[in-house]
């Protein structure tokens, strides 16, 4: 979905518009200086779309790279009562589920060898830290190593904690749905991005979000708070340890 840029420290991301007018709504926003820089579509010579984005990486040597999926809830609203009102169970899904665990999937999805999207994304939440802490590590990259995703089942508070302080590593401590936030360190820098805006929309009309209150049908919260104090819980507690 990436490829390298056109310009000096932008790379470019497959494009999707709803993630397009984010980043675009963004740069002026409170936000901007956690947000990557966007300037703009381009599309290559087979015609595909991209944004061009801030390269987050340009300015680091061999980084160590951590992205945290925030929230309580990594489906929409919409895909649940469209994925019931017509059911698309996927092979696809129901492979990455019996890789992570064989006898996850039911006895009906085991007799199509499918299962439907919005059931594959909440065992997800399960099995893994998002429903309780409303954040789950989705990638770790260490200086030097190759980038991991096998943290689908890594679930209980000290788990995370475990992985967080490996990332970490001894670096100081310096200050510091379907969201991201992208941790970045090497040597002499660290930050923090906000990233991956493909499920995140403006709210309807007359709809209040707190982002602190867990999730129930109808309220749209995401549970992004709850991640975010429970993140900050964590390496709060790291540095005291
Ligand atoms: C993936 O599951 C992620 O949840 C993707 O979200 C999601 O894409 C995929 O849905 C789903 O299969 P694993 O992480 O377990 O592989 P993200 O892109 O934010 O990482 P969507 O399109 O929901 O964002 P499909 O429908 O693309 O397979
Ligand atoms: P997707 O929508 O395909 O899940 P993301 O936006 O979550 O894509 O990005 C996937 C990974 O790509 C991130 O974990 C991060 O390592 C890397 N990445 C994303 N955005 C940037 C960026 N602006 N600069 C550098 N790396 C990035
Ligand atoms: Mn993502």
């Amino acid at each position: 979905a990436f490829k390298e840029g056109y310009h000096d420290g932008f790379i470019l991301k497959e494009l999707c518009e709803q993630e397009r007018q984010c980043f675009e709504l963004l740069q002026t926003d409170a936000l901007r200086t956690y947000v990557p820089r966007y300037i703009g579509t381009v599309h290559d010579d087979e015609g595909k779309d991209y944004i061009q984005i801030q390269d987050l990486l340009a300015t680091f040597r061999d980084p160590c790279i951590m992205d945290c999926k925030i929230g309580v809830r990594t489906y929409l609203e919409e895909d649940l009562a469209k994925s019931e009102k017509d059911p698309e169970p996927r092979h696809d899904l129901y492979n990455k589920m019996i890789q992570v665990d064989p006898l996850a999937p039911t006895a009906e999805e085991n007799e199509i060898q499918k299962v439907v999207k919005p059931r594959y994304m909440m065992w997800r939440e399960t099995l893994s830290s998002t429903a309780e802490l409303g954040f789950r590590i989705e990638a770790i990259k260490k200086s030097r190593g190759l980038m991991s995703k096998e943290f689908q089942r890594t679930k209980l508070r000290d788990e995370v904690k475990k992985q967080i302080m490996e990332f970490i590593g001894n670096s100081l401590p310096r200050a510091l749905i379907g969201s991201s936030l992208l941790f970045v360190h090497d040597n002499n820098e660290a930050s923090i991005w906000m990233i991956d805006f493909g499920k995140t929309q403006p709210l309807k009309p007359g709809i209040k979000l707190t982002h602190d209150r867990s999730w129930i049908r109808g309220s749209h919260e995401d549970g992004y708070l709850i991640g975010i104090k429970n993140l900050i819980d964590l390496f709060t507690d790291i540095i005291e340890d």
